[in-house]
Formats: structure tokens, C-alpha cells, sequence
């Protein structure tokens, strides 16, 4: 099944229901006044952010969101019933663009909900015309049309860490040690297919989440391998993993492996690029001491804070998250920071 995270959909709310014209009729009652009911509002089309959903799947197969028309108002004052409204729930991290780009929209809490196109109002019946000089309105109104338009939906997933590498880097291996996702691991490249989200949980009863995206190789902004377009999914992250085989299958050293990693990342822009990132030998289980500390002195020439673990046996994960924790946290608060600066110049 194909990963799906952009969609573009059909939006139409429902029109609202027309006011009623009516009269009452009946036996004895030879003049009765105007008794004709409110029509009803059209429904609302809404999405509702989700943590339970990770694609967009969904609307890939749906295409058209049509809330249904509210009905008309009747004589004997009855207001006619409300269109019901469309709910579509869509993954956390979903932005809604209009037909030109631009921004409408950025779900980013759980339960957030935002409606994409109002419900028309219902005409009022002819027993709202009632005034002194007319007591016998033959007046009702229309109901007024539903909000239409096209939508772009788009989703960039949020996660404070995002895990970049090489395929076979050992990223989803990691990804599984460390959180509660279970992507598929094996040993050939390309094993994972789509992004994936984990909940790191930490001793302080609060963690942060990472995000397994599929493996980069040199070329990838030109589309090579399954290209860059999943680097949009850690674009939101607060800080990157590079993850590196401490011993590659072709023999590629590590300066070489990470440069082609750092090359891509370069290549997507700077909302990747400018992270902070911590560098990781991964699958130290398979060196010798000695082995070992060569690694990691080639690895301290590209990033004298780098750090070497094996996801498979755990050593030195521990350590790694904790830092990470650490790191996320201090970058929260940065971001914090500037946004109620930002918050208080407006208010100045
Ligand atoms: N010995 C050893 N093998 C590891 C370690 N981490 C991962 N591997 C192995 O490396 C292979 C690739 O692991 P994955 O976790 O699927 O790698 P990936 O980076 O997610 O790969 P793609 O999804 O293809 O990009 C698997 O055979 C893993 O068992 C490690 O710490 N030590
Ligand atoms: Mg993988």
C-alpha cells in the first residue's frame, strides 16, 4: 500500500434550507396569519486532527467531502432540521492549504478541530415578516449557499526527533528499541517504506517522539533511491539522529557516509539542514575493541560530540536518550521562549 500524505479534496458544505412561505389554514379559522418555519443551517465540512491516524489515506479514496443541505422550514411554524455535518479525522500534523498555497491551516493537537467550508444559514420563514404594517408577509427567505472550494491537504508528521541515515543504517532497529513502534527490520536497503512514529517514554514519566523515515542515499534530491520527499517529515522535528553503520557492506567509510548524508540533507534546504544533529556509530557489536576506538576517532573528526552504540544490544542507548532528552528539552524551551517574546512585542 502506498504511503499517502498529500491529497487534494473537493470541499462543499451544505447549502441552507429556504425559509417556508405558509399560512395557517383551518376549519373556522377563515384568516389565519402567517405561520412558515425557519429552514435549517447546511452542514459543515470539518477535519479533526488525530493521533490514531498516521496517513491520509483515507481521503486519497474519498476525494469529495459533501455536507448535506439543511432542510426546509414548513407551515405550522416548523423549522426544517440541520444538514448534518461531515467529521473526518486525519493524522496529527496535517497542514491545509488553499487551491493558490497558501496556508489555511495546521493541525497540531490531538482532538484540534477546524472547519474547512460553513454550512449555509436557513431562510427565515414568513413569520419573522410580521410587523404592523404588514401582517401577512408573503416573504421568505432563501437559504444561502454552502462554502465550496478545493483543498490541499498536506501532512508533515510531528516528532521532536527525526532519524536520518543510509538504508541499513539500523534506524528502525533503533527506532523499535527505544519506543513503542515496530517498523520491519531486515537486512537489505529500502526495508522501510513510509515514515513511522514512536513514543520514547523516560524515567520522568514524560519522553519525546521519534520519527523513522525511510533510508537517503547521494542523489536523493534528484530523486534517486525513494528520494527526499519524506525529509518533510522531520522537518518539524527539534533535533536530528544521524545514524551510521559502523562497518558499511560496501566498505564506504564513515567520513564518506556521512558526508553523503550531510550532502542531502544540504540539498532539501535549510528547515532540515540548520538542525541540531548528533552524530551515531551504529552496530558497535560487530567491532573489535580495537576496531572500536578507530571508528570513533574517524567519526570525532566530523563531530567531536558523536557517540557509538549497538541498537541490537542496547550499549550505550541509554546514554544517547538521555542527551537527546536533554537536548529536546533545551530546544523546547528556546522555541518557548521566542514565542512569547514574539507574543509580548505584539501585545507591546
Ligand atoms: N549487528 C548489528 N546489526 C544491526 C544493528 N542495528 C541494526 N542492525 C541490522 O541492520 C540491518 C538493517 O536494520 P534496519 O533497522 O532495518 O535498518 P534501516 O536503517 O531502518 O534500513 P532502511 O529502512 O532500509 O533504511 C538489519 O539486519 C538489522 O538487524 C546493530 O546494532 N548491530
Ligand atoms: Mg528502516
Amino acid at each position: 500500500m502506498r504511503f499517502i500524505d498529500e491529497v487534494k479534496i473537493d470541499v462543499r458544505a451544505g447549502n441552507g434550507g429556504a425559509g417556508s412561505r405558509s399560512f395557517r389554514r383551518e376549519k373556522y379559522i377563515p384568516k389565519g396569519g402567517p405561520d412558515g418555519g425557519n429552514g435549517g443551517r447546511g452542514g459543515h465540512v470539518i477535519l479533526e486532527a488525530s493521533r490514531d491516524k498516521n496517513t491520509l489515506q483515507e481521503l486519497y479514496l474519498r476525494k469529495h467531502l459533501f455536507a448535506e443541505h439543511g432542510k426546509s422550514g414548513a407551515g405550522r411554524k416548523m423549522h426544517g432540521r440541520m444538514g448534518a455535518d461531515i467529521v473526518v479525522q486525519v493524522p496529527v500534523g496535517t497542514v491545509v492549504k488553499d487551491e493558490h498555497g497558501a496556508q489555511l491551516f495546521d493541525l497540531t493537537e490531538h482532538g484540534q478541530k477546524v472547519t474547512l467550508a460553513h454550512g449555509g444559514e436557513g431562510g427565515m420563514g414568513n413569520i419573522n415578516f410580521v410587523s404592523s404594517t404588514n401582517r401577512a408577509p408573503k416573504y421568505a427567505q432563501p437559504g444561502t449557499e454552502g462554502e465550496a472550494s478545493d483543498c490541499f491537504l498536506e501532512l508533515k508528521s510531528m516528532a521532536d526527533v527525526g532519524l536520518v541515515g543510509l538504508p541499513n543504517a539500523g534506524k528502525s532497529t533503533f527506532i523499535s528499541r527505544v519506543s513503542n513502534a515496530r517498523p520491519k527490520i531486515a537486512d537489505y536497503p529500502f526495508t522501510t517504506l513510509a515514515p513511522s512514529l514512536g513514543q520514547v517514554f523516560m524515567d520522568d514519566g514524560d519522553g519525546f517522539v521519534v520519527a523513522d523515515i525511510p533510508g537517503l542515499i547521494g542523489g536523493a534530491h534528484e530523486g534517486k533511491g525513494l528520494g527526499h520527499r519524506f525529509l518533510k517529515h522531520i522537518e518539524r522535528t527539534r533535533v536530528l539522529l544521524h545514524l551510521v553503520d559502523v562497518l558499511h557492506p560496501d566498505g564506504q567509510s564513515i567520513t564518506d557516509q556521512v558526508h553523503e548524508i550531510e550532502s542531502e540533507l544540504k540539498g532539501y534546504g535549510d528547515s532540515v539542514w540548520r538542525k541540531e544533529r548528533y552524530l551515531v556509530l551504529n552496530k558497535l557489536d560487530i567491532l573489535s575493541a580495537e576496531d572500536r576506538q578507530q571508528a570513533l576517532a574517524e567519526a570525532r573528526q566530523l563531530n567531536p560530540d558523536c557517540y557509538m552504540i549497538s541498537a541490537v544490544t542496547g550499549e550505550g542507548v541509554q546514554v544517547l536518550l538521555y542527551d537527546l532528552y536533554a537536548t529536546v528539552k533545551k530546544v523546547q524551551a528556546a522555541v518557548h521562549a521566542e514565542s512569547v517574546g514574539a507574543l509580548d512585542e505584539v501585545s507591546d
